[in-house]
């Protein structure tokens, strides 16, 4: 293990992306604003049905996504290592996967793999290349988890409350499309043959990050554990299931833990610039650069890693906000690491 984690202590500073076809919707629903949870949360929080969430990808085409830039800012701001979902809770594969029809190749007007050119340009400028995976909920391939939450408040939808029983009746589902697969088929046909996937096409893949085990058995945990072997580095978070799989790294989210807290475990802080994960027009509540330099400090200095998201755009491009607080941290990153 002390050989496996060498380079991620080193590390500090990692970049984080949430991007899917969350980020068409960008936190509106027949225009209504969602009114609780990040944007990435969008078809939960508003009970989107499956066949209209799906039918946002046939617009999703992200001709101005150029992994190549992506990467060389990250690598400007001083960030050594990327974890990009390659697939969040609403089940959306932003990879070619044979597993399933609802991904980037058969879903969208794209058609193109987006992970590819991601790992070409990491090895190209020597950033060491992570998957997130949202193993447990898919609200989008049958079987798959959903957590129960409470309907965002403000759709005007005059099923709401009837909406709402039925997921407290569907262990959080709230389409029937859900469930016409169990969780363990959803594991076996769905989950585990992408992670291979994942393990398989990419190259060297440096992280795993799991998310949420809603649902999660530890049969299910062991199958996705054991999908990781072909990858003998690869380093793994605390969320495949607790308390039985607890992983390399712990999490904090959106949180700096005292010291005493975590002394002596590898720790990762994951924080939004923002206060969403996945693109959203109308959050404007932007950290400062220096707040986000402070936290760099803090973390660094505490013995964690800061894994700071950006929610790129449809069109495949970052925040402008975005773009100028990775270029702040990057001047103050030069000045710092020539003394
Ligand atoms: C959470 C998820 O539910 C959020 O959407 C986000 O991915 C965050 C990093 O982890 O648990």
């Amino acid at each position: 293990k002390e050989e496996r984690m060498a380079w991620w202590r080193e590390a500090k500073f990692g970049m984080f992306i949430h991007w899917g076809i969350y980020a068409q919707f960008a936190g509106v629903y027949r225009g209504e604003e969602q009114r609780r949870g990040g944007a990435e949360w969008i078809m939960n929080r508003s009970k989107i049905p499956v066949a209209e969430y799906q039918e946002m990808a046939k617009s999703f085409n992200p001709t101005k996504y150029d992994a190549d830039a992506w990467v060389k800012m990250a690598k400007d701001a001083g960030m050594k290592y990327l974890v990009i979902t390659a697939k969040h809770h609403d089940g959306f594969a932003l990879f070619n996967s044979k597993a399933s029809k609802w991904d980037i190749t058969d879903a969208t007007p794209y058609g193109k793999d987006l992970l590819k050119p991601l790992a070409v340009a990491c090895k190209k400028y020597g950033l060491k290349l992570g998957f997130y995976y949202s193993q447990a909920q898919d609200w989008n391939n049958p079987g798959g988890a959903a957590a129960r939450k409470v309907m965002s408040e403000g759709w005007a939808n005059p099923d709401s409350v009837k909406v709402d029983a039925y997921t407290l009746a569907n262990k959080g589902h709230w389409d029937p499309a859900q469930q016409t697969r169990t969780f363990d088929q959803y594991i076996d046909e769905v989950a585990v043959p992408q992670v291979k996937e994942l393990m398989t096409n990419y190259g060297d893949i440096a992280v795993l990050w799991w998310d949420t085990p809603t649902n999660m058995t530890d049969d299910a945990a062991l199958k996705l554990q054991n999908a990781l072997k072909t990858q003998p580095y690869i380093i793994t978070n605390d969320r495949l299931k607790r308390p039985n799989f607890p992983g390399d790294t712990k999490t904090p989210e959106q949180k700096i833990p005292n010291q005493a807290e975590l002394d002596g475990l590898d720790w990762e802080t994951c924080m939004t610039m923002n206060g969403t994960w996945g693109f959203r027009t109308s959050d404007h509540k932007w950290k400062s650069s220096e707040t986000l330099i402070r936290n760099l400090a803090d973390i660094a200095s505490k013995g964690g890693n800061y894994l700071l998201n950006i929610g790129p755009k449809p069109d495949g491009t970052f925040p402008e906000e975005s773009v100028k607080r990775l270029s702040d941290i990057g001047k103050w990153m030069k000045v710092n690491s020539e003394s």
